[in-house]
């Protein structure tokens, strides 16, 4: 390792990582694992001896690899690096980071770009689904350069659309997988679903909390995060997760009515520290629960009509929009978000 390793750093929606190709990285997954640690500069609050951002948005890895399966491109692999503990953890997947797989992929010659619009499939190694995305490639290159804007990013780039399919049990093997719309922990009533990544969802007011304040004030808010913490240690077993104690899944989510006109207003502990938004397929699965009859907080939701759902779920910095589609017996059959992404640095990283 010395020498050091290839690596590209990337903006991926409203997160930030390192993104690798597996065959760069050490096959062994303790080696590689240890590299990571020392790659983002963990555990250290600070992350000062690395890459990492000192934030678990920005301490994420995307290992990449051509894919050996009919009709896809390649192969993504998240990585979440802990900042203050020793933990390298593919037990959830990453949405945002998602949206940089596809121009790295292109970058490094995995895929062949169009002149225009380039669709990459890729095949999500964390879950065994698959998303599609679409990069901006005039004249065969990849193009950051656009006027899509997400909320949590400023200025304006590429859009980088991404459909979902069949996303339901992601992680958990099913969409509710402790069979119940409702379940009372700690007391409080909350639901437990995975629609793409496991959450529970829970009301603000039932954790005494509006639902409108700061991530900062959430984070030192020591109580609700005490009871949050202990709502999802007993959540994890009955979502087939098992001990959750050293997992960034499930994440929690409290609901209040919108303010801004979208469909629900969240706030996200990603378990430990506030989102400063929401992830991607977490937002997914918020707007299912909110689709989901009998669901926590989904009398607080305003859906529009039909069976195609434009979805506008508020966060702490301002919105995510979510387009679900529906089947007749009213399950979320596929959804598609707008993501950006932005290569921020390619070269050589040392650890
Ligand atoms: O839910 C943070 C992020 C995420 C995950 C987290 C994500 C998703 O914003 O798909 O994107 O929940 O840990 O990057």
């Amino acid at each position: 390792m010395s020498d050091g390793v290839r690596a590209m750093w990337m903006r991926g929606g409203t997160s930030k990582g390192g993104y690798f190709l597996a065959s760069d990285l050490p096959a062994d997954t303790s080696e590689r694992d240890a590299f990571l640690l020392r790659v983002m500069g963990s555990p250290d609050p600070r992350q000062i001896d690395g890459l990492g951002g000192a934030d678990p948005l920005t301490s994420k890895v995307a290992v990449v690899k051509p894919s050996k399966r009919p009709g896809i491109d390649v192969d993504y692999l998240f990585l979440q690096v802990f900042v203050d503990q020793a933990i390298v953890t593919d037990a959830q997947n990453c949405g945002n980071i998602l949206a940089g797989v596809g121009p790295f992929a292109i970058e490094r010659g995995l895929v062949k770009a169009e002149d225009g619009e380039t669709p990459v499939s890729i095949f999500m190694e964390n879950t065994d689904q698959t998303a599609t995305a679409t990069v901006r490639t005039p004249g065969g290159k990849v193009s950051y350069e656009g006027e899509a804007k997400i909320d949590g990013v400023p200025g304006t780039s590429a859009p980088v659309p991404i459909a979902f399919r069949d996303t339901a049990g992601s992680t958990c093997g099913a969409l509710l997988p402790s069979g119940n719309v409702i379940d009372v922990i700690e007391g409080v009533e909350a639901t437990l679903i995975d629609n793409g990544m496991p959450c529970v969802i829970l009301r603000a007011a039932d954790l005494g909390i509006a639902g409108t304040e700061t991530r900062e004030e959430l984070e030192a808010n020591d109580m609700l995060r005490a009871k949050l913490e202990a709502i999802r240690l007993k959540a994890g077993p009955l979502m087939t997760l098992g001990d959750v104690t050293e997992k960034s899944v499930p994440k929690m989510t409290m609901l209040s009515a919108p303010r801004n006109g979208g469909a629900i207003s969240t706030r996200t502990f990603i378990p430990h520290r506030c989102h400063a938004s929401i992830g991607v397929l977490g937002a997914v699965t918020v707007a299912t629960a909110c689709l989901t009859e009998g669901a926590v907080g989904s009398e607080l939701a305003v859906i529009p009509d039909g069976l195609r759902k434009t979805l506008s779920i508020e966060h702490p910095i301002g919105e995510t929009t979510i387009v679900a589609e529906m089947d007749a017996a009213g399950s979320v059959t596929s959804a598609a978000i707008l993501r950006t992404a932005r290569k921020l640095f390619d070269g050589t990283v040392f650890a």
